[in-house]
């Protein structure tokens, strides 16, 4: 089953929006797998955002995720990786869906409160950054057959 790394950030915490994301991925019906609640240090931070190094809002983007704590997650699902990144919306909260995560609870690119992997790729080394193998959990969830056939 497909896997995926979300991260609500720093903004998501200060602003008590950590059971309302949880609860939207519940909800869906995907299947968390690991969790921890942390603060990054910088260089967790530049590992995790390598892909935009020297761009711009590079140094902004670095202060802002190691700024407060994080709610690390692997989530487990149908499609995990791409489902959830619709979930969130855009990376620009003015331009993502009102439905969205993202479209729902932000305005700013800068303070956009969820990370999500966007590819399997990605979430594979994504993942390996914050959890050790063994700290993410098989369990069988009783209801899982009226999710998925
Ligand atoms: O994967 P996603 O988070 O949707 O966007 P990325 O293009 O990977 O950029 C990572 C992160 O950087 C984004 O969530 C906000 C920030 N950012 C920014 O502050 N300004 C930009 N022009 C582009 C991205
Ligand atoms: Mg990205």
């Amino acid at each position: 089953m497909e896997r995926t790394y979300l991260m609500i950030k720093p903004d998501g915490v200060q602003r008590g929006l950590v059971g309302e994301i949880i609860s939207r991925f519940e909800k869906k019906g995907f299947k968390l797998v690991g969790m921890k609640f942390l603060r990054l240090t910088r260089e967790m931070a530049e590992k995790h955002y390598a892909e935009h190094v020297g761009k711009p809002f590079f140094a902004g983007l670095v202060d802002y995720i190691i700024s407060g704590p994080v709610v690390a997650m692997c989530w487990e699902g149908k499609e995990v990786v791409s489902v959830s990144r619709e979930m969130m919306g855009a990376t620009n909260p003015a331009k993502a869906a009102p439905g969205t995560i993202r479209g729902a609870y932000a305005v700013d690119i800068g303070r956009n409160i969820i990370h999500g992997s966007d590819s399997p790729a990605s979430a594979e080394r994504e993942l390996s950054i914050y959890f050790e193998s063994a700290e993410l959990v098989e369990w069988d969830r009783t209801v899982q057959g009226w999710i998925t056939e």
